[in-house]
């Protein structure tokens, strides 16, 4: 039997053109002030902060509703200290053999190298698992659809519901991450997406002097 449609209103605000300008400019301006940050303060932040920022990212629109994203967030120093050692052997690899010449001049001018301090020292790691499946009530396994496409916006969501909460981010992404699954305990049909490392910056961090392409650079408006 084909599951039953119900739909209930909207509930749509409808704000007027002032307001959306307004309201667009000062978002795009708040966006604009985010950096990715890999000097991280100890210093501790509210769990609720973390708590709501996912919150939001679980409001994602996702492939046939699916939501098939699944967030671990870490905060023991124990299981940090593990990912760190994990992380840090794989991008040895990869900065020693696995990355190409190409690859690695593009990382030039963010300075990034093997060495991930901030696995450690940052109060939150947030490890973002992709679902290729989800378990059905019944207990079958169900199919998930658009499912990078889907995670991948609710982890953008989750970075600026971060940023918006004053708290900074990073994208860190060491690969293979499977190590994230024997680490977390989470079953192998779950793909290990990202790390997003989040907390405060360290006194005095500083990011590389790099910009973001302007606006007539981005969109054709035809
Ligand atoms: N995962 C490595 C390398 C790296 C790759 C890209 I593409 C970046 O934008 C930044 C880093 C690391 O975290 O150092």
């Amino acid at each position: 039997m084909a599951p039953k449609k119900t739909f209930q209103p909207l509930n749509f605000i409808y704000l007027g053109d002032d307001e959306m300008r307004r309201r667009a400019g000062d978002f795009s301006r708040l966006m604009h002030r985010r950096r990715s940050v890999r000097d991280f303060s100890t210093e501790p932040v509210p769990r609720e902060v973390i708590e709501d920022a996912v919150r939001a990212a679980g409001s994602a629109p996702s492939g046939a509703n699916r939501q098939p994203w699944h967030f671990v967030v870490v905060e023991s120093a124990e299981i940090k200290r593990r990912i760190r050692l994990a992380a840090e052997e794989e991008e040895r690899e990869f900065y020693q053999r696995r990355a190409s010449e190409e690859w690695l001049n593009a990382l030039e001018p963010l300075g990034t190298d093997a060495h991930k301090p901030f696995l450690e020292t940052a109060p939150y790691l947030i490890a973002i698992f992709l679902k290729k499946f989800s378990n059905a009530e019944n207990g079958e396994r169900l199919k998930n659809y658009y499912t990078a496409e889907s995670v991948g916006i609710a982890t953008g969501m989750l970075i600026a519901a971060l940023h918006n909460a004053g708290v900074a981010t990073l994208t860190h992404t060491p690969s293979p991450m499977k190590f994230l699954n024997e680490i977390l305990g989470r079953p192998v049909q779950e793909k290990p997406y990202m790390i997003l490392v989040a907390g405060l910056p360290a006194e005095g961090a500083q990011v590389p002097a790099i910009g973001r392409k302007p606006l007539d650079e981005i969109v054709d408006f035809i």
